[in-house]
């Protein structure tokens, strides 16, 4: 099993992450997991607080001489903006409580989460609900990735649409997957399509407004057999919808067709089934997305998701007074106008992270080498298939 629980609020000291139950071995690098930072830094429609941060991991435990060591890996990414925050963060009493957030914008946790854990001062919702707390999730992802690229997996997100834009109708090779690990997921989208975006995320800037958008995760070369159809919560389609449902403002996740298959007749929802000798079972077509009856079936794995907009607007939307209960516009922060590039990284590390618990269950070992001798084992059973 693979886990991992984060720590850490927006402009606090540091985000932390405990990994645990990656194998013994496993190279880790660096800075590949600092260049998915970078990426998910990027981004037209980003605040100025990515100015300010520059995000760089610092491995803490669990990997000795460059490998892993078995043991939890404790991942820390310094909040740079912190200096700036220090008082307001400070654990003892905030020297001005006159900043307190007491206006819940429509849309974000303020309000639900002010009354759950009895906060009058919404801050101490914000920090935490922030989507901050993903660049240590890319962290993790970033170590995930590394487990699968030794299992010839690699993964591979793109935004189709921001702000009710054109969808881009790019088809992702492999080919694309490498050059695509330095670069932003809007890299991929058609001229026409991006430059659309770009005009919309002005305009948006313009008037105070946020934008949502749609954006696809690609998973090429997963073994089939990932998951499975025995029961419930051994399904890999729904371990792949709650990670990345997960993701700060995420409203919708389909896998393949999605929703569109509700519309299809069954002869063209489905994926006909063909076998050649050099390439064994495969489909036609790949509507499924890669994952029949919460199996992966061989094929690439397609996850789509769409983010709604960020709820801190320029131009606030009307709302309560937390105290006085009088109507008030709601809060505003400095925020960014879209993340959904952002998101689409974020959501290749909820993939990944998925994906690389899914190999750990299926193919065991506590070191890398146990783990891919189990793999070839299997990977042999489907040949002589
Ligand atoms: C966020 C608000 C903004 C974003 C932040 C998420 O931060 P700030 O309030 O400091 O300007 O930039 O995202 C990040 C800091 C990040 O690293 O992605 C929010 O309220 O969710």
């Amino acid at each position: 099993m693979l886990r991992f629980l984060t720590g850490g609020e927006s402009h606090g000291m540091a985000l932390t992450a405990i990994v645990e139950g990656l194998p013994a071995g496993l190279g880790v690098d660096q800075e590949m997991i600092n260049r998915d930072l970078a990426r998910r830094q990027m981004g037209y429609g980003r605040g100025q607080r990515m100015q300010i941060e520059s995000d760089q991991v610092q491995i803490l435990s669990g990997v000795r001489g460059g490998k892993t060591l078995g043991s939890p890996i404790t991942m820390q990414i310094r909040n740079r903006d912190w200096e700036n925050w220090k008082e307001v963060m400070a654990v003892k009493a905030p020297a001005n409580e006159a900043r307190a957030v007491t206006r819940p914008r429509p849309g974000h946790a303020d309000l639900a989460g002010g009354i759950k854990y009895d906060h009058k001062d919404f801050r101490n919702v914000l920090e935490r609900a922030s989507a901050r707390e993903t660049a240590v999730r890319v962290a993790v992802g970033a170590l995930a990735k590394v487990l699968l690229q030794r299992f010839h997996v690699s993964i591979l997100g793109h935004v189709l649409s921001i702000g009710g834009s054109r969808r881009s109708r790019v088809e992702l090779a492999r080919s694309e997957v490498q050059p695509a690990v330095e670069g932003s997921p809007v890299r991929c989208l058609d001229g026409e399509v991006e430059k659309d975006i770009l005009g919309r995320i002005e305009k948006a800037q313009a008037v105070g407004e946020t934008l949502g958008g749609v954006f696809e995760v690609c998973a090429f070369d997963v073994p089939v057999g990932l998951g499975s159809y025995v029961h419930w919560d051994k399904r890999l389609d729904a371990d792949l919808a709650r990670a990345v449902m997960s993701i700060p403002a995420i409203k919708g996740v389909e896998i393949g067709l999605g929703f569109e298959a509700a519309e299809r007749p069954g002869s063209e929802a489905h994926d006909v089934i063909n076998y050649r000798r050099d390439r064994g079972f495969f489909r036609e077509t790949n509507r499924a997305g890669g994952i029949e009856g919460g199996v992966s079936n061989g094929e690439t794995i397609v996850v789509r998701a769409a983010m709604k907009p960020i709820p801190t607007l320029g131009s606030p939307l009307r709302s309560i007074h937390i105290i006085s209960k009088r109507e008030s516009e709601a809060a505003v922060e400095r925020s960014d106008v879209t993340a959904v590039p952002s998101a689409c990284v974020i959501a290749e590390a909820a993939v990944a992270i998925v994906l690389a618990g899914h190999m750990i269950q299926k193919f065991g070992g506590d070191s890398i080498e146990e783990m891919q001798r189990n793999y070839q084992g299997y990977i042999s059973q489907v040949k002589s298939l």
